[in-house]
């Protein structure tokens, strides 16, 4: 073999090693996408069952309080007989994950009244997640929403009668579940409300 054969297979063979290691390589990097991708998917299985498990959780604790409490349509009640003011009563239902009962209807209303009389007593006034602090006379829910609903005391002592010294609404069942404006320091029992998904 003369020198130009000799460079023809030397340069063949350092051609074949280099496509071969090219192909290695290759594969070696579609092994790697695959594998991350597989990596990607897992996680992304993982992020969707932890969602689902706090799904189930967060039913679990809801069907805990319905079961402690009352379940209407979409929501349960959960009573407090721990009388204390109206800032307090709030904060210690959104602690819970829930806040303090607003009935929207008139038959939610009722059920509401109902379960105070059953749970916290016939001659009670709870406070209710309604209130007209940030404007005098414009009452608004915990959320801030204006209310659709209301279920003032109107035939006796036309509520609400408070002004600003009465700024907090209250449910009384000595006045079949008619609401009352009162001052917000006072201490009262009270209604947390927890919405079910
Ligand atoms: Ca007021």
């Amino acid at each position: 073999m003369d020198a130009r054969a000799a460079l023809v297979v030397v340069f063949l063979l350092v051609l074949g090693q280099s496509a071969q290691q090219e192909t290695t390589s290759k594969r070696r990097n579609r092994n790697k996408g695959a594998d991350s991708a597989a990596m990607e998917e897992m996680k992304n299985q993982i992020s969707n069952i932890m969602m689902e498990l706090n799904v189930i959780k967060e039913q679990q604790a809801l069907q805990t309080v319905c079961l402690r409490g009352m379940k209407i349509l979409g929501k349960c009640f959960l009573a407090d007989g721990v009388k204390k003011n109206f800032h307090s009563a709030s904060d210690d239902c959104i602690a819970k994950g829930g806040a303090l009962a607003a009935p929207l209807s008139l038959d939610e209303n009722e059920q509401l009244h109902n379960y105070v009389r059953q749970s916290i007593g016939p001659e009670e006034h709870i406070w209710i997640g309604i209130n007209d602090m940030v404007t005098e006379g414009v009452w608004s829910q915990n959320t801030g929403t204006v209310l659709r609903y209301a279920n003032w005391e109107t035939e006796i002592t036309h509520q609400p009668d408070g002004a600003t010294r009465q700024n907090c609404g209250a449910l009384s069942t000595r006045a079949k579940g008619k609401w009352f404006d009162e001052n917000c320091k006072e201490e009262k029992a009270s209604v947390c409300e927890f919405n079910i998904v």
